[in-house]
């Protein structure tokens, strides 16, 4: 009984679904389809804060992957929440013509563009947003503290043989923890940029044989040394970065005297 109930169900569907099959390809059927239109967008880490993707900025401007945008209609209901993909790319379709409202702000980054728009959707186009975004940036370098006074001399050599710094955050960009690393260039200078706002901590390892050279000797945080540790791996204070804030000259000195 139940059997024969499933299959005549399955039967009627079976036959709905091959009738929709064929339905799209009267013409007029696809008129319909066709009307429905999207949206496409980037959201992206407006580093120097235009609302533009620059090209031309080392590296480019990358896009914010897993950034997240919502869309709304002319209600005000939620209509469907995006995640961008690994190049901060992000698409709706489907959409039939109306208004609707985006939101690409993202929690703990400051806007560089409008963080709510709206588009209108007409026909079976596709609309194009972008929504720029700036994150809180550490940079600093990496030396070798010579005469030991915790101060970094134009003389003393940067630390280029560095294996880099590891940056440790209490959330990454969603709400995960965040652990990612940065090689030092030929200054032995590292950057972590795009950061969401958080608590973090920089640690890294300095040559064979010595320690951190004293913190926050002389009164210039550009020349003074930001990190303690005996041995091995030296580590910063805990840093709590701002939505967007930059901390610049977090260095590591090191030395082979003792402090
Ligand atoms: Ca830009
Ligand atoms: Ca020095
Ligand atoms: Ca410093």
């Amino acid at each position: 009984m139940t059997r024969g109930i499933r299959r005549s169900a399955s039967t009627v569907l079976g036959a709905g679904i091959s009738a929709a099959i064929l339905m799209s390809f009267v013409p007029s059927a696809g008129a319909i389809s066709g009307s429905l239109g999207a949206i496409d967008g980037t959201v992206f880490f407006d580093r120097n804060g235009n609302g533009l993707i620059d090209r031309s900025t080392t590296g480019g401007e990358p896009g914010a992957e897993k950034a997240e945008v919502r869309l709304y209609d002319a209600d005000g209901d939620v209509v469907a929440d995006a995640v961008a993909d690994a190049n901060g790319k992000f698409r709706f379709t489907d959409l039939r013509p109306g208004t609707y409202k985006l939101d690409g702000g993202q929690s703990g980054f400051v806007s560089t563009t409008e963080d709510e728009r709206k588009v209108e959707v007409r026909g079976s186009k596709t609309e194009f947003v972008r929504f720029g975004i700036r994150g809180g940036s550490i940079t600093g370098l990496a030396w070798i503290d010579e005469n030991g006074d915790g101060i970094h001399q134009e003389t003393e050599k940067a630390y280029t043989d560095s294996r880099g710094f590891t940056l440790t955050g209490a959330t990454d960009y969603y709400g995960k923890i965040a652990q990612r690393t940065a090689k030092v260039d030929e200054n032995g200078e590292y950057a972590f940029e795009d950061l969401p706002s958080g608590r973090y901590t920089v640690q890294t390892t300095g040559p064979d044989g010595t320690t951190a050279t004293k913190t926050e000797a002389g009164p210039d945080a550009t020349t003074d040394s930001d990190f303690t540790g005996k041995s091995g791996t030296v580590k910063s204070d805990k840093i709590q970065l701002a939505p967007g804030a930059g901390m610049v000259s977090l260095d590591a000195g090191f030395t082979r005297g003792t402090n």
